[in-house]
């Protein structure tokens, strides 16, 4: 696998350069469209919950687009805003912890910070029983999200690498990682009799998982190849209501 070469030839990956100096999906809105709504894009779903959500992350997919994909999957209108590292420099101290995304509703007058607490929080909010409807089952969902947060972990080494021999570094962990990540999954997928990772229904850590597949195909492509049982589930997970009109257009794939 030259990874180098992968590295460069997939260009949507936000992670893949150091934050905030990241490249952009291809399919978000242009820099030109960003400026002229003041980098506030706001998803074009339907309405269904009153209170207005402000999630705030930077011009990337990274660790707002699991929250992104929450809210589309409940077709839940949320301000879409995407900072800039100026912009950011300027709000990081008010941020709870000094870091990205941040979830903002009634006007600022809350804010959450932490992405996985900002996803649970949603899903109890959105979804019913999307944390799972039992208590084991609940924390079954929790394992998925956070051996997923493990991963991205060492996809975060790739991303702000000080210089190439530390990117290369990185990638060779990152490979260590993701293969003992989908030797995993594709163990609890084919145990599954719903085809959903946590019992009989979609919860969270569909989401999650779908996602962390998704930073592999992004980072190590290579690792998803033959992989029937975790390629199946992506499609499935990626053809759930709310978040297949979103994938499609945002997330191009050469693998299905
Ligand atoms: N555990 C936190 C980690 C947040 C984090 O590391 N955010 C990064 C972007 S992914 C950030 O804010 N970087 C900019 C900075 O630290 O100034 C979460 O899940 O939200």
């Amino acid at each position: 696998m030259q990874k180098g070469l992968l590295l460069v030839s997939h260009n949507t990956d936000p992670w893949i350069k150091r934050l905030p100096f990241i490249r952009r999906s291809s399919s978000v809105v242009s820099r030109k469209e960003i400026n002229s709504e003041q980098r506030r894009s706001v998803s074009e779903t339907r309405m269904s919950h009153h209170k207005s959500y402000r999630l705030v992350y930077f011009d990337a997919e990274g660790r707002g687009e699991y929250i992104r994909l929450i809210f589309h999957h409940f077709k839940t209108q949320f301000d879409d805003i995407r900072l800039t590292a100026a912009e950011w420099e300027k709000k990081k101290a008010s941020a709870p912890f000094e870091s990205l995304p941040i979830l903002e509703m009634d006007n600022g007058k809350k804010v959450l910070g932490d992405s996985i607490a900002i996803a649970r929080y949603l899903s109890k909010t959105l979804g019913e029983g999307f944390l799972g409807k039992t208590k084991l089952d609940a924390a079954r969902g929790d394992m998925f999200v956070y051996a997923t947060n493990d991963m991205f972990g060492s996809a975060m080494g790739v991303t702000y690498a000080k210089d190439e021999t530390d990117k290369k570094e990185g990638m060779v962990k990152f490979e260590a990682a993701g293969k003992k990540y989908l030797k995993n999954i594709e163990k609890h997928l084919k145990a599954s009799k719903s085809g959903f990772i946590v019992g009989e229904y979609m919860t969270w850590a569909d989401i999650f998982v779908m996602y962390g597949i998704r930073v592999i195909e992004q980072f190590d492509a290579g690792l998803l190849k033959k992989q029937k049982t975790i390629l199946h589930y992506y499609e499935k997970i990626r053809s759930q209501e709310g978040i297949r009109e979103y994938v499609e257009e945002k997330w191009p794939t050469d693998l299905l």
